[in-house]
């Protein structure tokens, strides 16, 4: 008997309703899981269409398996596969950015989420104000097809006012502090300088939830690729591998309220995010770059590997000490529990979280991570000891060499301004300075103050060595 073709109208696939820019291994990992849950609970056309902004590697990969990929869950002696088809199709914006902006333009899309990395928002980290000068952001106020994240947002919009359709909620997932806000002010500045009634309609009608979002991911490696496909028994090319823990906070403002049930995929829908938000970069993110400048400088190649090492395993402990006092718990949550808990998550031993995958763009992700905690600190005359050897190890790292004068393959937007610095600088108290005048990390208010406890911290790095100094300030 023939079979007729097509899906029984129940199994239709649903319709994209998500816009995603930046399809990295992260928002595979999370957000599209989320999403394939709250369809699979609820329903709706909620499936995503990804953009890679720069290279087409991840829709290469993606492609041979009509955009579904394998999300391997690890565990300490376990490993859980489950395969996530919740991408549509994947667009990459350079090779075709005319088909990126219909799909922001149409008016089935009512989200369009982003994980771009810190430095994708191309703003000052520290006055979180756009930054005029960014070529990226220059190009995108004079041409109409964009280069930057914001540029598309804006564009999309601008082609949505024009339409008589209803803007997208703007989604953001990345590390940054009141993320939603400062998604918002920067698309609301870039709009202003193309058109002010655009700007306008952006403020009333637009909606920019803020999120916290959480789930450990290191980025897949080829290895992981051939020993994944050999267990699957086909070749996936596109694999994510993370840790079981996730936690997804989200501010409840959606236009016209239309949003996937997060709720039942398992997300917290808040009114506003904000303890979460410092808890998780400050307690989190925070030890995770401390651990990854003082780990990698000692010669600890992942995060398992480093606190597994009890000298750092005790630096972490102190470092959740200065930081906690400086964290308002959110309802409900033990800041010593929260601490415990992400002890075991840095320690599981089937995450080979690279430190120098961490140390990457330190200079955007300081301020939020590091530099609010040690200002509280500070400001109410608490320990500062092991927040500012962690900064003098990112100023060590950042200088490009090692501690046995191997070069370091240091990938920050300000790399070369940061390595020029420590060239010049002739002892720890010059290279203190040098990087303290940097404005775009340091608050000129903040220069003073952590001027001391730098230099202290820099002059027994440089004389004990990271590992020892480490131990000393845990001592
Ligand atoms: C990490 C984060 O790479 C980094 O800088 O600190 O990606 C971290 O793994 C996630 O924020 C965890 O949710």
């Amino acid at each position: 008997m023939l079979m007729g073709v097509g899906l029984p109208v129940e199994q239709k696939s649903p319709a994209a309703g998500i816009v995603h820019l930046g399809l990295g291994a992260f928002f595979r990992a999370f957000g599209c899981v989320y999403v394939a849950d709250a369809m699979a609970a609820s329903g709706g056309d909620w499936d995503i269409i990804g953009v890679s902004l720069r290279s087409p590697a991840t829709r290469d990969a993606l492609r041979a398996r009509n955009w579904a990929y394998t999300s391997v869950t690890l565990a300490p002696g376990q490993q859980h596969f489950r395969d996530v088809t919740v991408l549509n199709s994947v667009l990459v914006a350079p090779e075709d950015p005319q088909r990126v902006l219909d799909a922001l333009a149409a008016p089935t899309t009512r989200i369009v989420s982003l994980t771009v990395t810190e430095k994708g928002y191309c703003h000052d980290p520290a006055t979180g104000l756009l930054n005029m000068a960014h070529p990226d952001i220059r190009h995108d106020l004079t041409h109409r097809i964009p280069t930057s994240a914001l540029g598309y947002l804006v564009r999309g919009l601008q082609m949505r006012r024009a339409a008589g359709t209803a803007p997208y909620t703007v989604l953001t997932c990345d590390n940054l502090p009141e993320n939603g806000r400062l998604v918002r002010r920067l698309v609301l500045q870039l709009a202003a300088e193309i058109d002010p009634e655009l700007e306008r309609w952006i403020a009333v009608e637009g909606r920019f939830p803020s999120t916290m979002v959480d789930r450990i991911t290191p980025a897949t490696t080829e290895a992981d690729i051939t020993r994944i496909s050999e267990s699957l028994g086909y070749r996936d090319a596109a694999p994510v591998l993370h840790e079981p823990f996730s936690q997804w906070a989200i501010e409840d403002d959606f236009v016209g309220g239309a949003r996937p049930d997060f709720a039942a995929a398992g997300a917290e829908m808040v009114t506003d995010v904000t303890a979460h938000e410092h808890m998780k970069l400050r307690m989190l993110n925070g030890v995770h770059s401390a651990l990854a400048y003082t780990g990698y400088l000692a010669g600890h190649a992942t995060i398992a590997e480093t606190v597994a090492d009890p000298v750092f395993a005790a630096y972490a402990r102190r470092l959740w000490e200065e930081i906690t006092p400086t964290v308002e718990a959110p309802e409900g949550v033990s800041l010593t529990q929260y601490a415990e808990a992400l002890f075991a998550r840095f320690a599981n031993p089937a995450i080979h979280h690279r430190t120098w995958q961490i140390a990457m763009d330190g200079s955007q992700k300081l301020p939020q991570r590091l530099l609010g905690t040690l200002r509280d600190n500070l400001e109410n005359g608490r320990e500062v000891g092991a927040l500012c050897l962690a900064v003098a190890a990112w100023m060590r790292y950042a200088g490009g060499v090692d501690e046995a004068g191997q070069p370091i393959d240091v990938r920050d937007p300000m790399a070369d301004t940061l390595r020029h610095l420590s060239e010049r600088a002739a002892s720890p108290a010059e290279t203190v300075s040098a990087f303290l005048s940097l404005s775009a990390i340091f608050p000129p208010d903040l220069v003073q103050p952590l001027r001391a406890p730098l230099t202290t911290a820099a002059a027994r790095l440089c004389a004990l060595g990271a590992r020892d100094a480490v131990k000393d300030v845990t001592s």
